[in-house]
């Protein structure tokens, strides 16, 4: 791996994730991918490990990190199990609209419970009719007293059912459309807060993803994050923050699929000698290499402009998720190829890290939205004589 000249922390940081992925997530990663079953033990063990303590701040319990921590946990992660993964990227994700526009009061209710993995959280945006075009959520809040009564149905939710904390956004206005977008909590327990349909899905199976319905949910008016109207803007902000995490998901997913390429390559025996022998195998682990490296100095790149206080990160973030994303998909096809017939048979591991990678081009905005977002600044950038 490139020298990214990482801090001495990350570094250990960076080492212990890796231990945890090889010895803890790995050997169970095939059980949970088959059965769906959401890998609570291994997510206490987390816990237990202070996993979830590295974005929050310390005056909150947590270990002051930023999104150069959550991403390098989440690669090394991801590179054992995808969507094993996801139980952490997914509360980072849903801790976010706290961090960005939580209270003094809110920050210190909620982000002890989430520093000490007590409570997973989720991120509630997406619907069944807004998808890439989030502002036409058609969720409902309504001010009822000292409360707000929320209805809708939200759609795809990773850590859905598990998570302590939903962060939501709603519209508190209808006719104003996404300037009427107002960001909740909904903590676990509220009546009215339904879980519908655990989705069947082709990869990340061990991340749970379901339907989360309200119906007449009341929620405190003290749990509306920032300001009614702000909505929009605090889930946009939120996913130019998380979208890194999504391509250190997809480096870690690429990665992994190139340990067991080579690994497989060197053993193989074609043609009285081993596979990585001949120039057509060297060449493909050459390019999923170089595009690997490329995906991670783009991510860390970000990370660490991101960390270190830049405003307007929103062109890069959409840069990393959409260039790793795809070498997610291209790597992982080639290292399915690398196996051949064996690639293909559901014995070897590596058929699942194609099917997880694929997920990596959809999820928190499709890759076409990322190119939407990223040729906006290219061409604000232009205009603006930069
Ligand atoms: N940060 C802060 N504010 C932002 C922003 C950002 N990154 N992007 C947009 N906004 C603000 C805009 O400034 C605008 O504010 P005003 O109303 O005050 O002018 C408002 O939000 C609406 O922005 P815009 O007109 O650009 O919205 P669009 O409806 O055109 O949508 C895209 C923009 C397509 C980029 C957005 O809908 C999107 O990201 N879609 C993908 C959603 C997604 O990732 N879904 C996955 C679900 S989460 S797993």
């Amino acid at each position: 791996m490139m020298n990214y000249y990482l801090t001495e922390m990350q570094q250990a940081l960076q080492q212990l994730a890796r231990e945890f992925a090889r010895g803890t997530i790995a050997p169970a990663a095939a059980q949970y991918d088959q059965s769906a079953e959401f890998p609570w033990p291994i997510v206490k063990e987390m816990a237990r490990m202070d996993f979830f303590r590295l974005w929050i701040p310390e005056a909150y319990e947590g270990m002051g990190g930023g999104i150069t921590e959550m991403a390098l946990v989440t690669e090394e992660f991801s590179r054992a199990c995808g969507g094993i993964a996801l139980a952490l990227a997914g509360t980072a994700l849903g801790t976010f609209p706290i961090l960005i526009a939580g209270s003094e009061e809110q920050q210190r209710k909620f982000l002890p419970v989430l520093a000490s993995g007590e409570g997973l959280a989720a991120f509630c945006l997406t619907e069944p009719e807004a998808g890439s075009d989030a502002g036409a959520i058609q969720t409902t809040a309504r001010l009822d007293g000292d409360a707000y009564i929320l209805n809708g149905t939200k759609h795809f939710i990773t850590n859905g059912g598990v998570a302590r904390f939903y962060t939501v956004i709603a519209n508190t206005d209808p006719a104003r459309g996404a300037r009427g977008a107002t960001a909740f909590v909904v903590e676990e327990g509220t009546p009215g807060l339904i879980f519908g349909k655990k989705e069947d899905k082709m990869g990340i199976r061990a991340s749970a993803t379901c339907e989360v319905v309200f119906q007449e949910c009341r929620v405190p008016k003290e749990n509306l994050l920032g300001k009614e109207g702000m909505g929009f803007p605090i889930a946009m902000k939120t996913l130019d923050r998380s979208r890194p995490g999504v391509a250190a998901q997809a480096v870690g997913i690429a990665q992994g699929a190139l340990d067991h390429a080579v690994r497989y390559a060197r053993t193989r025996q074609q043609f009285g000698q081993s596979i990585s022998s001949f120039q057509a195998i060297q060449f493909m682990l050459a390019d999923m290499a170089t595009e690997i490296e490329a995906a991670r100095a783009l991510v860390y790149g970000t990370a660490r402009m991101i960390d270190s206080g830049e405003k307007d990160f929103g062109r890069e973030s959409a840069m990393c998720k959409v260039f790793a994303g795809d070498v997610a998909m291209r790597v992982t096809t080639d290292a399915v190829q690398i196996f051949g017939g064996y690639g293909y048979m559901k014995d070897y591991p590596i058929e699942k890290y194609m099917r997880d990678a694929k997920i990596t081009q959809i999820y928190e905005g499709t890759n076409q939205i990322q190119r939407g977002v990223i040729a906006r600044h290219v061409i604000k950038e232009s205009a603006s004589g930069q």
